[in-house]
C-alpha cells in the first residue's frame, strides 16, 4: 500500500514537472514576443558571474505611429548587486536596422534626419565621459548606429542602476511590411570594459522591436472664453467630433493642458481609433460647461496629423451647464444657484461653475455667461 502510494507521489511530482516545463516554454517564448524584446546573452556559459554587464534599448512606446518621433534610450547597468560592483572604464553599442530605411530614419528632435545621436546629459555634464564615436550610418539602404562611450575619470564608473547613455529618436514615414521595424545588435561591436583589467563584462543585452501602426492620430490646440496663459494649471476634458460629407459622426474623449500662451493642447496626441482616413472632416469640440465649437476642416490621414493652426484662435464659450448645447435661463439659474457669496470656494459638485478656471467662483464666472447671453436662447456650433 505504502509503496504503491509512494509510486503515486512520485508519479505527480513528474508528471506537475513535465507539465511545467511543457507549458513554461511557451510562455516563457509567448513572454519574449509579447515584450517585444530581443533579449540575448552575449557571454557563452548561463549565469558567468565576470559578465554581469546589461544593455537595455528602450523605447518610449512599444508602438509608434505614422509620421510620430519616437524617443529610444539606450541604457547600460555595469553590475546589478551592489557589493560585486566595479568599474568600468567604456562601452560600445552597435544597433543594426535590417529593414529598408525608406519606410523610417533615425532623425533628431524636431523630425530632421541626424548623422548623430544624443549622449546623455548628465553624464557628459561631470566631464567625465567622452562620446567619441556617435554616428548614424546609412549604407545599402539600411542604417547602423554606433556609440562609443569612454569614461575619461581614474575611478572609472559604476552603477547598479540602469542608466540611459544615449538617446536617439525614429521617425516613421509608412507603415513598414508587417508592421514592425526589427532592430538588432552587432555582438561582436557591442561591449562594456571593466576598468581594472580591461575585459569585456557584457552579459545581457535586450534590443526592441518597434511596432508602427497606421491609425491616425490628431494634435490640436483651442482656447476658452476668460482664460489665459496667467491661469494656474488645468487639465479638462473634451469630446471631439468629426463630421463627414456623408453625416457620419465619429466621437472621441480627450483630455488638454493649458499652455503659458493660453491654448489647451492636447497632452499626447488623440488617437483617432477607426476613423476613416484619406477623408475630410469638420469638427467640433464641446465640454461641460461651454458651448460646442466648430474647430473647422481638416484631412484626417495615416499616423499623426496637425490641425490648422488657426484652430488655436477658436474659443469656446462659457455658459452650457446642462450640455444641451444651448445656453438659457436653466444655465443662468444653475450658475445663480452656486453663487451664494463673493466668493466661493470649489468642491467637488460645483467646478464646473469655475469657468475662468482661477479656482474661485465669483462675479466674473456669472458675468462671463451673461456675456455670451445676448438671445432667450443661444446656440452652440
Ligand atoms: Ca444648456
Ligand atoms: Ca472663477
Amino acid at each position: 500500500m505504502e509503496k504503491v502510494k509512494n509510486l503515486k507521489v512520485s508519479e505527480i511530482v513528474a508528471l506537475v514537472i513535465l507539465l511545467s516545463l511543457v507549458i513554461s516554454i511557451p510562455v516563457l517564448i509567448w513572454g519574449l514576443r509579447t515584450q517585444e524584446f530581443d533579449v540575448r546573452k552575449k557571454a557563452a556559459s548561463g549565469e558567468d558571474p565576470n559578465k554581469p554587464g546589461y544593455i537595455m534599448v528602450y523605447p518610449a512606446a512599444s508602438t509608434t505611429y505614422v509620421g510620430e518621433i519616437l524617443s529610444v534610450d539606450i541604457e547600460f547597468r555595469p553590475y546589478s548587486i551592489v557589493d560585486q560592483a566595479k568599474p568600468i572604464s567604456s562601452l560600445t553599442i552597435e544597433l543594426i536596422f535590417p529593414e529598408t530605411y525608406g519606410d523610417f530614419d533615425i532623425v533628431d528632435v524636431n523630425g530632421n534626419p541626424t548623422d548623430t545621436i544624443e549622449p546623455n546629459e548628465n553624464l557628459l555634464n561631470t566631464g567625465n565621459w567622452a562620446f567619441p564615436v556617435r554616428s548614424v550610418i546609412r549604407e545599402n539602404g539600411k542604417i547602423r548606429i554606433e556609440l562609443a562611450a569612454i569614461n575619461l575619470s581614474t575611478d572609472g564608473y559604476q552603477s547598479t542602476e540602469l542608466v540611459s547613455i544615449a538617446r536617439f529618436y525614429l521617425k516613421t514615414y509608412e507603415k513598414p511590411e508587417g508592421g514592425k521595424i526589427p532592430i538588432y545588435y552587432n555582438e561582436d561591436s557591442t561591449t562594456m570594459i571593466s576598468k581594472a583589467n580591461a575585459q569585456d563584462i557584457l552579459g545581457m543585452v535586450a534590443v526592441p522591436t518597434i511596432n508602427v501602426n497606421s491609425e491616425a492620430l490628431l494634435d490640436f490646440g483651442y482656447r476658452m472664453q476668460g482664460v489665459d496663459g496667467d491661469t494656474p494649471t488645468v487639465m479638462s476634458g473634451y469630446e471631439i467630433t468629426f463630421l463627414d460629407a456623408g453625416g457620419n459622426q465619429y466621437s472621441y474623449q480627450g483630455s488638454s493642458l493649458l499652455n503659458e500662451d493660453g491654448v489647451f493642447r492636447s497632452e499626447y496626441s488623440l488617437l483617432l481609433d477607426n476613423l476613416p482616413v484619406n477623408k475630410t472632416y469638420l469638427v467640433y469640440l464641446k465640454d461641460s460647461r461651454h458651448l460646442r465649437k466648430e474647430l473647422g476642416f481638416v484631412t484626417i490621414l495615416s499616423g499623426v496629423n496637425q490641425a490648422p493652426v488657426e484652430w488655436e484662435n477658436r474659443v469656446l464659450l462659457a455658459g452650457d451647464f446642462d450640455n444641451n448645447n444651448i445656453l438659457n435661463i436653466v444655465d443662468l439659474g444653475k450658475i445663480l444657484s452656486e453663487y451664494k457669496a463673493l466668493q466661493n470656494p470649489l468642491n467637488s459638485t460645483n467646478q464646473i461653475y469655475d469657468v475662468n478656471w482661477d479656482n474661485i467662483i465669483d462675479i466674473f464666472d456669472v458675468t462671463l455667461v451673461l456675456s455670451n447671453f445676448t438671445a432667450i436662447q443661444v446656440f452652440g456650433d
